[in-house]
């Protein structure tokens, strides 16, 4: 019998448990709770109910934006996707528990937008 053959196989397999260790740990932090599409556009609330993040994904020179209603504040709070279509989007955390959100394409005159509470 050789074990020294499985040894190899048996590392490999400790490193990969060990990847998908730290990659599971880093998932909470991008959990959403509630996400609304508008096209391929969207926006979403973190599982913590405070994080945001608002995301243009359609490359047609129109921004995007979502108005949060966030308990504890006074009329919708504007977050945008200060790259516009650009990799990354736009994020804040909220100090009040966020309850929903208006998200809206910024086409000249006629801001199209979807509605979504939680
Ligand atoms: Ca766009
Ligand atoms: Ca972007």
């Amino acid at each position: 019998m050789n074990l020294t053959g499985l040894a190899p196989l048996k590392t490999l397999s400790v490193i990969a448990g060990i990847g998908a260790l730290v990659f599971s740990t880093a998932m909470p932090a991008q959990a959403h709770l509630v996400r609304a599409y508008h096209g391929d556009d969207y926006a979403s609330i973190g599982a913590d109910h405070r994080w945001v993040e608002v995301c243009d994904i359609e490359r047609d020179g129109n921004g995007v934006y979502a108005s949060f209603t966030v308990r504890g504040t006074t009329g919708p709070q504007k977050v945008g996707d200060p790259n516009g279509s650009a990799a990354g989007c736009g994020n804040r955390v909220f100090s009040g528990e966020v309850l929903g959100f208006s998200l809206c394409e910024d086409v000249s005159g006629n801001n199209n937008c979807v509605n979504k509470n939680h």
